[in-house]
């Protein structure tokens, strides 16, 4: 009972009681070590940016009120929030980079990749405005890449390309009234690491202002970028029913997780995976299961349908069951105490990128123009080492749940379009409007280990859905939706709010479901929030209002990612309303708290902070606000 103040999933308490059995050590125990944690730091107040410092503003007013260089608690703010917003858009960008030299890979003869959807590749190609007739699809996208290296180059004053081809005319105007319409992603983050040292800019409001441009570098060139061209080379998803929580590892297969973030190896090792399923029998094993963590997990669930193992904060309660035989790993949001974990079962870690090694770990370099090579190495691997397995210490939880997945706008706009071929767009629209549907939100992100796993995101939606607000999702919370079994018919039957549930029948039926759409729609990784900017924008222009206008707003309940900031601040420059469940490190800062979760952003945006950290608070708050835009709307 001990362990139900850290997590709701049945399966992670298990699995947690099994880690202390086994004296593995885990984020939570690390957590508490950490008690009490520091106040400066919490409350951004802290600065390292030169060596004179570190310097801490007093909170209370009796000690410093200055850095050594004079900075206050503003501007110590500020600055932090720009640099840990550039970190997280510079996570994604470089993430959109590599989808663009898969892509371009994808276009030679003999390549590993290839293109999967050349219906995606001319929709982007057309609004990037590349004309499409008497092309073949290689020569398409090469000039699609071309595009997406001429943003990363660009050296006008204009903003790049992707963002101006895929944003509401609205928001560019208002951005570009602001100033704040970034060139090219890769010198607006140089910028902000420039803007942000020592002796540079004193303006904490000049400072938001570039936080706000780090939001659109994030949104356009990492999230939108990033899921263009990955949609082009590895198929736009479509609806897909699978598994998730560790329930789907299995006692006699080769288990291999997948976790990181980029589809180009994860993709690679689902083909490998089928591939040598014969050597798996050799080996004695039944097969070879895979199942995903974290966004590698979401980017092949939604396309391949490979079930889910656990999210972000369950990552080493997967290796305590003692059944995973390997492990690979890419980029972003790996614990670095993996390897540690694994040693104490016969787990084996794989890492794979450059920038990601860890000690402890066998690093197998995935070269793009060599994927299959070393995809088909590291499954090699991976089945040679179910033999190391301890039955003994293995302990998988019986614990899983069904779960559909899928819902690209595309998907969404299929289903819907089988109620209304000519304006697929309109039963959505009708429903909100005659009030069946009260509203959406988008709930995303991470977990936090200062909240307990997965229950915000479960006791927030749950509240939610039950007075009628349909919920897309993404990245780690879309997988705690996933497990507590709000991705699944079953979940509109039993959760739903009466009106809600009679639409997702109608839809699911005229699907072809023959059950209701889930009450929560998977829309897939981080990256994949893109998704989620597309269907508003598609909703605001069919309506002609803004996007800031509809009763629509996001939600990151338990994030912890610097991306997780990037993507909150381009959701608020969107013009949504963007719930915070985790106070974030700003409150050292009145002025600066107060620009970004009130009037000021919202007069200047559209959008703006909210922070509560009560779930069923912040449901209400988020139902009161979409009320509010009923109202101003007239329906
Ligand atoms: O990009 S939600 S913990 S896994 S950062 Fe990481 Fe957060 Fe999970 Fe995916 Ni997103
Ligand atoms: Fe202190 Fe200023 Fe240096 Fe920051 S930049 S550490 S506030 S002297």
């Amino acid at each position: 009972m001990e362990y139900l103040s850290k997590t709701v999933d049945p399966a992670a308490e298990q699995m947690l009681v099994k880690a202390k059995q086994d004296q593995v050590q885990t984020a939570w125990d690390r957590y508490e070590e950490q008690q009490p944690q520091c106040g400066f730091g919490s409350l951004g107040i802290c600065c390292r940016h030169c060596v004179q410092g570190p310097c801490r503003i007093d909170p209370f007013g009796d000690g410093p009120k200055y850095g050594i260089c004079g900075a206050d608690a503003d501007l110590i703010v500020a600055r932090n929030l720009l640099r840990q917003t550039a970190g997280g858009a510079a996570a994604h960008v470089d993430h959109a980079y590599e989808a663009v030299e898969t892509l371009e890979l994808a276009c030679q003869d003999n390549s590993p990749y290839e293109i999967k959807d050349e219906e995606k590749l001319k929709r982007v190609a057309s609004k990037l405005g590349i004309g499409t007739e008497n092309k073949s699809a290689k020569e398409i996208a090469l000039e699609v890449v071309e595009t997406a290296y001429k943003d990363f180059a660009n050296h006008s004053a204009k903003p790049f390309k992707w963002l101006t081809a895929t944003a509401p005319q609205e928001r560019v105007e208002v951005w570009e009234k602001l100033g704040i319409l970034p060139r090219n992603p890769d010198r607006e983050i140089r910028e902000a690491m420039h803007q942000t040292t020592m002796g540079m800019d004193a303006d904490p409001v000049n400072l938001i202002m570039s936080t706000v441009k780090q939001g659109l570098v994030d949104g356009y060139a990492g999230l939108q970028l990033g899921t263009d061209i990955q949609d082009i080379i590895f198929g736009t998803p479509t609806p897909v029913a699978t598994e998730a929580n560790l329930g789907v590892l299995k006692a006699d297969h080769v288990n291999i997780i997948l976790h990181g973030h980029e589809p180009m190896l994860a993709e690679k090792i689902v083909e490998w995976a089928h591939k040598l399923e014969g050597e798996a029998l050799a080996q004695g094993a039944k097969g070879i299961q895979l199942a995903g963590v974290c966004c590698s997990g979401n980017e092949v669930l939604m396309r391949q349908g490979i079930p889910l193992a656990t999210n972000f904060l369950a990552q080493e309660l997967v290796i305590v069951t003692g059944a995973v035989d390997a492990m690979v790993v890419d980029v972003q949001c790996i614990m670095p105490s993996l390897t540690r974990v694994a040693a104490c079962y016969h787990t084996k870690i794989f890492t794979t990128k450059p920038i990601v090694k860890m000690p402890g770990a066998q690093h197998i370099a995935f070269d793009l123009q060599e994927a299959d090579e070393k995809a088909r190495e590291i499954v090699r691997q991976a089945i040679q080492n179910f033999s190391r397995r301890d039955p003994s210490r293995v302990d998988i939880p019986q614990i899983k749940t069904k779960a559909m997945g899928g819902f690209s706008v595309e998907a969404i706009v299929g289903a819907l379009s089988k109620l209304d071929a000519a304006n697929p767009l309109k039963p959505l629209v009708d429903n909100i409007a005659n009030g069946n549907i009260l509203g959406a939100v988008g709930t995303v992100g991470c977990n936090n280990v200062k909240v307990v796993h997965d229950s915000f995101h479960v006791t927030m939606v749950k509240e939610l859905i039950k007075h009628n607000v349909l919920v897309v999702s993404t990245g780690c919370s879309a997988q705690a939706l996933a497990k507590a079994g709000l991705m699944s018919p079953e979940g509109t039957e039993k959760y739903a709010g009466e009106s809600l549930k009679a639409v997702l029948t109608v839809v699911g039926n005229a699907a072809g479901l023959n059950r209701p759409l889930p009450p929560v729609l998977h829309m897939g990784s981080c990256v994949d929030n893109s998704r989620i900017g597309d269907l508003v924008t598609a909703l605001a222009s069919y309506l002609n209002v803004a996007i800031k206008d509809l009763p629509v707003a996001a939600s990151a309940p338990e994030y912890q990612h610097e991306k997780a900031l990037a993507i909150g601040t381009w959701a608020v420059a969107l013009g949504l309303l963007t719930h915070l469940g985790v106070v974030p490190p700003v409150l050292g800062g009145k002025k600066v708290t107060e620009i970004l979760t009130g009037e000021t952003a919202e007069k200047l945006l559209g959008g703006k902070f909210y922070v509560e950290t009560d779930p069923i608070k912040a449901a209400h708050g988020l139902i009161e606000h979409l009320r509010s835009k009923r109202k101003a709307l007239g329906i």
